[in-house]
Order: C-alpha cells, then structure tokens, then sequence
C-alpha cells in the first residue's frame, strides 16, 4: 500500500465552535482534500454514532476521533507510514489508535494535551496495545469490527473494541504520530463514565484486569474507588478543572509546531490519566 488516497473522518460533535476550532484546522483539510468528512450530531452514544458512519464511509480506512482533535502537519504521512507497516507486518489487524496501554499497563503514543503535557514518547512504528484511547481510533471497514450498541454513552467505546478485536484474533496498535488533544481536562468525571465502567467490567470479566488510559478496570474496583474518593474530595475543594482548551486551536497548533513545545503551557497535575 502506498500513501493512502482517500480516508473517512468521523466525529461525534455536540459542539459545532469546537469542531471548526479544532479537528477542522488540521492542516490536512486546510486546501481542497479527497477525505470525507462525517459530523454526527444527536446520538444518545458514541456507538450508535459511529456504527451509523461506518454505514456511511465511501473508504476503508475510518478515522474515528474526537471533535477537539487536531493532526499536525506530518500526521497523514505518519499514519501511512503505520498503515505501511502493518499491511507487511500484520495485515489482519484490529484497531489503530494515538494512544494506548499495553497489558502490563504501559503507555504507547505520542500526544499533546492541555494541563497534561506531552504524553508517551515518539514510536518508529506501530505497537501492539491492549487498549487505546477514544481520542483517536482507527479501523478498516472490511475488519467487520463495529461499536457495541449495548455500551451507553461516550466512554469505554475504545477499549471494548479492542478487547472485541483481540477476542477474534486481531491485535490493535499505537500509531507512529504525534497528535495534540485541545481538550478540557475535567478531574471530576460524569457518572455516565461510571455506568459504561460497570458495563465494562461485566462484559470482560474474564479479561480483567484491565488497564485503560483512563483507570485500570479490576474485579476490586481498588482503582476506581480511589478516583471515586479523590473525586469527592475535589468536588468539596470546588477544584474540579484541571486545564482548560485553548480557545484557539491554531494557536495551540503554530505553538507546538514552530516550538515543538506550548510557550504558556499550563501547569501539570500529576494525575496523568485521560478521559476528556
Ligand atoms: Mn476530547
């Protein structure tokens, strides 16, 4: 396979100001492109969402991401690189994402956000993850994979289908590219992310322990009682907000790509986990 001519890219937006200021001034589609673009507004959960665009994709390579994604200028290249290397590596593969964990509880990737910094480290080829972040997921339409309608919401989506993959045999991957998450980095979670933990749980219950981006899924739940706790308590400090989005993504992105590091970089929390 050579440079890849045409992908789909697939978002679920629930805010329009958001999606133009982010995903949309990626260098990738600032001049007339051959991709197609899906906005999907409305959906009760990203699995409804996202299957319903499958249905939709004129291409075989589906990128799924969030709206407050944006892909430097180098990230097509490196996506085709990976492509490139699975296709001789392991053609059958399931999921290709920007960041993930690896079974052991490894960080694989290389991404940007708000109030976290620069995650993971660069990759010179894809590796082989156990679970990958919704931020970014990847799959070829011809896998067969879908989103599992039973999970609600917008959480887990990512790691169930990668556990869904390895369950038929196809392994997932970190990509070799580097991506910014212009995100709100929320240190108090919605419960909805605790229901869609339950239904994990129960649906792999004989996989655990898991580890995600967000929180290790374990039959104790040690780890999510511990966030549930510190949660609380940061509910009654009023210190809910770890960062906040850069207004402009542009902004964030001519930072980044000019310095290779934001100027005004906000504060780190140490908490590195995900989920926003
Ligand atoms: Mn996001």
């Amino acid at each position: 396979m050579s440079a890849i001519a045409k992908i789909t890219f697939v978002s679920a937006v629930n805010d329009r100001k958001i999606f133009a200021d982010n995903l949309l001034i990626s260098p990738i589609f600032s001049s007339p492109h051959p991709h197609q673009i899906i906005a999907q507004v409305g959906f009760s959960s990203a699995a409804r969402a996202y299957n319903d665009a499958i249905e939709q994709s004129e291409n075989e390579i589906i990128v799924f991401c969030h709206q407050d994604m944006i892909f430097p200028n180098d990230w097509i290249s490196n996506l085709g690189r990976s492509l490139q290397y699975l296709h001789s590596t392991d053609p059958n593969w399931g999921v290709l994402g920007c960041f993930g964990k690896t079974t052991d509880g490894a960080d694989r990737g290389h991404v940007y956000m708000p109030g976290l910094g620069m995650l993971g480290t660069p990759l010179d080829h894809p590796e082989a993850v156990r679970t990958l972040d919704e931020i970014v997921l990847i799959l070829r339409k011809s896998s067969g994979l879908r989103f599992d309608l039973a999970l609600p919401h917008y959480h887990f989506y990512g790691a169930d289908i990668c556990l869904q993959a390895a369950s038929l045999g196809m392994t997932s991957y970190a990509l070799a590219g580097f991506c910014i998450h212009n995100c709100q980095y929320n240190l108090v979670l919605p419960p909805e992310f605790y229901a869609c933990y339950r239904h994990l749980k129960r649906r792999w219950k004989q996989e655990l322990p898991i580890y995600t981006t967000c929180v290790r899924i374990t039959a104790l739940d040690l780890d999510v009682n511990r966030r549930r706790l510190r949660e609380f308590y940061r509910s009654l400090k009023g210190t809910t907000v770890g960062a906040v989005r850069w207004q402009s993504g542009r902004q964030l992105l001519d930072e980044i790509e000019v310095k290779n590091r934001p100027k005004s970089e906000l504060a780190k929390c140490g908490d590195k986990q995900l989920c926003s």
